[in-house]
C-alpha cells in the first residue's frame, strides 16, 4: 500500500496524476488500512507475547484545526505514520486548540500535528502555537509541532507560526517527508536537526523581512485619486421595482443551466477552460473522468429533488458614503439605512499610463 501511494505521490508531484485520482487512491488507501488494522494489532500482540520488541517510535496527536473540514490529506499523513509504526491519535477535523492540547496532554503526545487548507486555517495555527507557549506541558518539554496542508508553507510556518513558539515547529510538505521529520524530531540527533532547522527558517525570516514592501499611498492621497465618474451624466436605468423577492423552490434542473463548470476543474486542479479542457492533451482524459461523474451526481440529486433551492434578491437605493462606503436604504425615501457596506479602497502607487493617472479604485466609486 505505500509503495503504491509513494507512486501516486510521485506521479501527482510530476503532473502525470491529477488530484481526482489522488482523492481515489486515498480512499481506497483508508479503507485498505481499516481492513489491515485487525490484523497489524493482532500481530502485534503475538509478537509481544512472544518477548519482541513492539515500542512504538513516538506517539503523534493530529487534526485538522477549528474552522477547517478537509480531512483527506491529514488522513493520509496518518496512514503513512501508522504504516511506519508511529502511534497516531487522530481527532478528525474542526477540532478546536483546547481540544487538541488537552488531548495531547491525556495521551502523552510526543509530537502535535496540524492540517490546514484554507487560509483562516493559517491563523488558527499560529494560534495553537501561542498557546502551546502559553502552556509549560508544551513549552518545557518543548513537544515539536508539524504543520501541513495546502495552504501551509515553509515561508508561512517559518515567518507567521514559529516565532509564537520555542518548542520546534516544522513545515511538512507531505505525507511521505512526515515520517523523516517525525523521526528527526524524535531521534537521539533531534538537536542537531533542530538547530539546522531553526538556522534555516531564520534565513527565511531574514530574506521575507528583506522583501520589497509594494509601494503605497497614504489612504488620503488613494482617496483623493478615486475612479473618476461623472455622475451628472448618467441617469440609471430604473428597477422593474424596489425591494424584496423571494423565489421558492426554485427548479433544479433550470438551475443546472447556469452552472460556471470553470471553478469545478479548478478545484479539482486541472488546468483550461471548458469545454475545451475536455479534449486538452494533458488533462483531458482526467477532466473528462470527473466532469462525467460530476454529471452522472448532479443527475441524481436533480432526480432524486436531494437539494431544494431557494433564493431572495432586493433591489434598494443605495449612495457611497464616506469615500469607501455604501450606504443601502431600506425604501427611496433614503432615511433608513438597512446596512452600510465598508469599502477597500486600493493604496498602492498608481502609474500615469499614456499621460492618464489610473486611479486608486474601490467598490464604493462606482455607486453615486
Ligand atoms: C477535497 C476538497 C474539499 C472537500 C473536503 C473533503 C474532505 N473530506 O476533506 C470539501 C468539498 C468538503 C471542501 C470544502 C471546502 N473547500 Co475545499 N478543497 C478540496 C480540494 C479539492 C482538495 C483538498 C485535498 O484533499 N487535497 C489532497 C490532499 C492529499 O492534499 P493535502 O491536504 O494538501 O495533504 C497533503 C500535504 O499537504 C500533507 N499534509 C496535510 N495535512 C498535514 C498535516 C500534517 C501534520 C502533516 C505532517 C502533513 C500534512 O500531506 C498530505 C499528503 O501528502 C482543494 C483544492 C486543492 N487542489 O487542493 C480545495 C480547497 C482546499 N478548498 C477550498 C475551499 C475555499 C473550500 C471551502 C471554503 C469551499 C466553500 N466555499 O464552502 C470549503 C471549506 C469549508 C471549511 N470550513 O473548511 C480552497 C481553499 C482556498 C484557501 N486558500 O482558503 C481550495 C484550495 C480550493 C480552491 N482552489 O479554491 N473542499
Amino acid at each position: 500500500l505505500m509503495d503504491g501511494m509513494n507512486v501516486v505521490g510521485d506521479l501527482f508531484g510530476q503532473g502525470k496524476m491529477f488530484l481526482p485520482q489522488v482523492v481515489k487512491s486515498a480512499r481506497v488507501m483508508k479503507q485498505a488500512v481499516a481492513h489491515l488494522l485487525p490484523y497489524i494489532e493482532a500481530e502485534k500482540l503475538l509478537l509481544e507475547a512472544a518477548g519482541g520488541d513492539v515500542k512504538t517510535k513516538g506517539k503523534i496527536i493530529i487534526a485538522t484545526v477549528k474552522g477547517d473540514v478537509h480531512d483527506i490529506g491529514k488522513n493520509i499523513v496518518t496512514v503513512v505514520l501508522q504504516c511506519n509504526n508511529f502511534e497516531v491519535v487522530n481527532m478528525g477535523v474542526m477540532v478546536p486548540c483546547h481540544e487538541i492540547l488537552a488531548r495531547a496532554k491525556v495521551e502523552g503526545a510526543d509530537i502535535v500535528g496540524l492540517s490546514g487548507l484554507i487560509t483562516p486555517s493559517l491563523e488558527e495555527m499560529q494560534y495553537v502555537a501561542g498557546e502551546m507557549q502559553k502552556d509549560d506541558h508544551f513549552r518545557i518539554k518543548k513537544i515539536p509541532l508539524m504543520i501541513g496542508g495546502a495552504t501551509t508553507s515553509r515561508v508561512h510556518t517559518a515567518v507567521k507560526i514559529s516565532p509564537h513558539y520555542e518548542g520546534p515547529v516544522v513545515y511538512v510538505p507531505d505525507a511521505s517527508r512526515s515520517v523523516s521529520v517525525a523521526q528527526s524530531l524524535l531521534s537521539d540527533q533531534a538537536a542537531k536537526y533542530i538547530d539546522e532547522l531553526n538556522s534555516d527558517y531564520d534565513k527565511v525570516r531574514a530574506q521575507h523581512a528583506n522583501k520589497k514592501q509594494t509601494p503605497m499611498w497614504p489612504l488620503a492621497k488613494a482617496r483623493a485619486n478615486s475612479t473618476p465618474i461623472d455622475w451628472a451624466a448618467y441617469t440609471p436605468p430604473k428597477p422593474k421595482f424596489i425591494g424584496r423577492r423571494v423565489f421558492k423552490n426554485f427548479d433544479l434542473a433550470e438551475l443546472a443551466d447556469y452552472i460556471d463548470w470553470g471553478p469545478f476543474f479548478q478545484t479539482w486542479d486541472l488546468a483550461g477552460p471548458y469545454p475545451a479542457i475536455l479534449k486538452d492533451e494533458v488533462v483531458g482524459e482526467a477532466a473528462s473522468k470527473v466532469f462525467e461523474e460530476g454529471q452522472a451526481m448532479l443527475k441524481k440529486i436533480i432526480e432524486g429533488r436531494w437539494l431544494t433551492a431557494n433564493g431572495a434578491i432586493a433591489l434598494l437605493p443605495a449612495n457611497s458614503v464616506n469615500e469607501d462606503d455604501v450606504e443601502i436604504y431600506t425604501d427611496e425615501s433614503r432615511k433608513d439605512v438597512a446596512f452600510t457596506w465598508y469599502g477597500l479602497r486600493q493604496q498602492g502607487v498608481k502609474p500615469v499610463v499614456d499621460g492618464e493617472q489610473r486611479p486608486n479604485q474601490c467598490l464604493a466609486d462606482f455607486v453615486a
